[in-house]
């Protein structure tokens, strides 16, 4: 594809599988012809942020993909996804088998009730910035590079490897 919109998608998983979902979600992402990945960051282990105590540790990543759909198309694309990974949308930032939140749309803007552009909490949230920055050290957010974003936000010292283990 080309001509399409570059967006950058974060991935998350604090229940089941982890890794699997992680790694089915991705594959499913791309899996028409209008969503085409361009880089996919290492996956990091994160301390909950917000949400119950007590909640397992995310596995999280992100991905920059290049796409023909719309944003609001590829909301849903997203959340088709998280679907099929029997996502159910209980407590506000609670433990979830998948989520994949649009964090950048090309350049756009935007404030519907449905989805917020780029994603409102994205610049404060290590666990979405350390990837994103190490898969793009280029990447800038709001004109600030996405690193020094990254060793700003309060949850640094919560984003480590993965490394796997327990039959995960
Ligand atoms: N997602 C949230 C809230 N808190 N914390 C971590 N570590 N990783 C997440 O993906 C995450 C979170 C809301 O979507
Ligand atoms: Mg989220
Ligand atoms: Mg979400």
């Amino acid at each position: 594809m080309s001509g399409g919109v570059r967006s950058v998608l974060a991935l998350g998983s604090n229940l089941g599988e982890r890794r699997d979902t992680l790694s089915l979600a991705v594959a499913a992402l791309a899996e028409g012809g209008d969503v085409r990945l361009r880089q996919v960051s290492e996956v990091v282990q994160t301390k909950p942020v917000g949400g119950p105590e007590g909640q397992p540790d995310f596995l999280n990543m992100v991905v920059e993909v290049e796409t023909s759909l719309g944003p609001l198309e590829l909301l849903r694309r997203c959340q088709d996804v998280e679907n099929r990974h029997h996502r159910v949308r209980e407590v506000r930032w609670g433990p979830r088998t998948l989520d994949i939140d649009i964090i950048t749309y090309g350049d756009v803007v935007l404030e519907t009730p449905e989805l917020t552009l780029p994603h409102p909490r994205a610049a404060g949230r290590a666990f979405v910035l350390e990837p994103w920055a190490r898969m793009d050290p280029a990447a800038t957010l709001g004109g600030t590079p996405v690193a020094e974003l990254a060793d700003r936000a309060a949850d640094r010292g919560g984003v480590g490897p993965y490394r796997p283990g327990g039959g995960e």
